[in-house]
């Protein structure tokens, strides 16, 4: 038994930026969870409109971290991952869950692109060559995090024009399912010009999350959605509230980001002014409608 929660966070560190582990450690510890990073690589910047990024490796690290973790007999709560370099880790991070996620909540957030954000939906071109690996792996998983671009790679569709309505929704997280996912949270569905969801299934129950909508794109909050989330399950919140929780967390993120017109989209959200206080609250906004 571990006295507080423990997580395996399988994510890259970028140094500036805010994506991966310089979100995930201090949400997560933030939280009352001891947050253990299994750092996929070290790059400058993540790699959203930055140039020059440097890109180290650590996939021959990998299973030296985890063959020494064994060896402390550590457990851990929950496995997220998010961020993969390349389809090697991707295959470790694969024997880890087997090895170590028996009873952890196995988090996975497929990141490949984003077409509200990048032209091609892409995060770079590797990413595409990561596409069949991250079908497999998601099958691994308890939760899986996808916003629609992720969703329409996993499932080999065009990524739909327009705004969507709940039977597209439903269907889109049926598909999901079908996988052998029982929780999942789809990010970035525009429902109308002016609103866009977080759309959930939990094991044949679909639901609605509302996150409003602000007119300009936003970076990094996948991963802030996905640590919240993965946090608020941990404390032993139900997957919908968890969800509600994460959206509601990304909203004041937002807006205190809207706050500075010169935060510029690759800086990402300005989730540190609102993390000690959103946390310190016993009781969270509901966003959610059963669909
Ligand atoms: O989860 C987003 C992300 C994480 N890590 C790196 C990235 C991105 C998105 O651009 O480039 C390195």
């Amino acid at each position: 038994m571990n006295i507080i929660p423990k997580v395996a966070l399988v994510h890259d560190l970028s140094g500036y930026g805010r994506v991966s582990l310089t979100e995930g450690l201090p949400i997560l510890s933030a939280m009352g969870i001891e947050a253990c990073p299994l750092p996929t690589a070290v790059l400058s910047t993540h790699t959203y409109k930055f140039e020059g990024y440097t890109f180290c490796d650590l996939t021959e690290e990998m299973p030296k971290i985890i063959d020494h973790w064994k060896t402390l007999g550590l457990h851990f709560d929950a496995i997220y991952s998010g961020y993969m370099g390349s389809k090697k880790q991707i295959e470790i991070l694969e024997n880890f869950i087997e090895d170590f996620g028996k009873d952890s909540l196995v988090v996975v957030d497929p990141v490949l692109g984003d077409a509200t954000l990048c032209e091609d939906g892409l995060y770079s071109e590797r990413m595409l060559e990561l596409t069949e690996n991250m079908k497999q792996l998601v099958k691994k998983a308890d939760i899986i995090t996808p916003n629609l671009t992720e969703t329409c790679l996993l499932l080999d569709e065009e990524y739909p024009k327009g705004y969507l309505n709940n039977s597209q929704i439903k269907e889109y997280l049926e598909k999901l399912s079908k996988l052998g996912i029982d929780k999942i949270a789809i990010t970035s569905i525009m429902t109308s010009e002016n609103s866009m969801c977080v759309a959930v299934y939990d094991n044949g129950k679909y639901y609605k999350v509302d996150c409003g909508f602000v007119n300009r794109p936003f970076h990094g909050t996948g991963d802030v959605f996905t640590s919240v989330l993965t946090g608020a399950c941990l404390k032993g919140y139900s997957f919908i509230e968890a969800s509600d929780i994460a959206v509601g967390f990304c909203k004041k993120a937002i807006r205190e980001t809207m706050k500075h017109p010169q935060m510029q989209v690759e800086n990402g959200v300005l989730f540190e002014p609102v993390l000690a206080e959103y946390f310190s609250k016993k009781e969270f906004e509901t966003y959610h409608i059963e669909i």
